[in-house]
């Protein structure tokens, strides 16, 4: 396959350093039971900073071929930036990716487009790969400018990305409106707004990046809606997962349905 299926659990502020070890525990056991093949699929956890140790840990005493990254970075390498923790903090622990510009952190913190792109190249120059959220809110939806906005978001990030940097970048359309609420895009919603994000791919880069590029869908995510999602959703690679990725046995059963 062009794109190799990529599933993301975002843990967000939940499962400390004892919960993440038990987590990775628990999703070894499983995933060695069902025969996981990991070629099939790629797997990432994004633990809060506290944890990323003991997944770290885990993956390697078990060679476990999950991979693992943070929920946002600090812009800046070192110093007086009392509360952050710099990429190479990150890759220094192992990890693959970083998640940048959630709506959660544009929404509580000072997230905005300027440090977004500073956090993508941070991501970018410690070795790991950024995974870009993008995705409309509610009064966007209802305006009907959802595919705008998201598109917008997006180039606000790579008008200031060269090809080769681009080539690295995942994104994550998340509908602001869906996240953690129960409420899933349907499959035709989430198929236009990653075929927009990839038509913006290749208009602003060329059609072989956009071919290669991976979009994943967020919001709501199930072992029960997961399958319809990912079949008929063709543009949509995988899931960035928030509140199913928090048991072991429901963030495998969406892993095997795709495997
Ligand atoms: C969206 C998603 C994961 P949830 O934030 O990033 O969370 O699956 O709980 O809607």
């Amino acid at each position: 396959a062009l794109r190799t299926p990529l599933i993301v659990g975002n843990w967000k502020m939940n499962l400390n350093h004892r919960e993440a070890a038990q987590f990775m525990q628990q999703l070894a056991w499983i995933l060695r039971d069902g025969r996981f093949d990991p070629s099939a699929c790629e797997i990432a956890i994004l633990p809060p900073f506290t944890s990323i140790h003991s997944v770290q840990v885990l993956v390697q005493a078990d060679k476990l071929s999950i991979c693992y990254g943070a929920q946002t970075v600090s812009v800046t390498s070192q110093g007086a930036f009392t509360g952050d923790v710099s990429a190479d903090m990150l890759s220094a622990l192992g990890c693959t990716y970083v998640l940048v510009g959630h709506s959660e952190r544009r929404r509580y913190h000072s997230d905005d487009d300027a440090n977004l792109v500073d956090q993508v190249r941070a991501t970018l120059a410690a070795g790991m790969q950024p995974i870009l959220c993008v995705g409309e809110g509610y009064e966007e939806r209802r305006e009907g400018i959802e595919l705008d906005y998201a598109v917008g978001q997006v180039d606000d990030i790579t008008r200031d990305l060269s090809e080769e940097d681009a080539r690295k970048l995942i994104i994550a359309y998340e509908p602001v409106w869906a996240i953690g609420t129960g409420l899933v895009a349907t499959p035709q919603s989430a198929q236009d707004a990653a075929h927009a994000i990839r038509t913006h791919l290749e208009r602003t880069y060329s059609a072989d990046l956009a071919a290669q590029a991976r979009i994943l869908y967020g919001g709501s995510v199930t072992s029960a809606n997961a399958l319809t999602l990912l079949t008929q959703a063709r543009d949509m690679d995988g899931f960035l997962i928030g509140g199913a990725s928090l048991e072991a046995e429901e963030f495998s059963a969406i892993i095997q349905q795709i495997t």
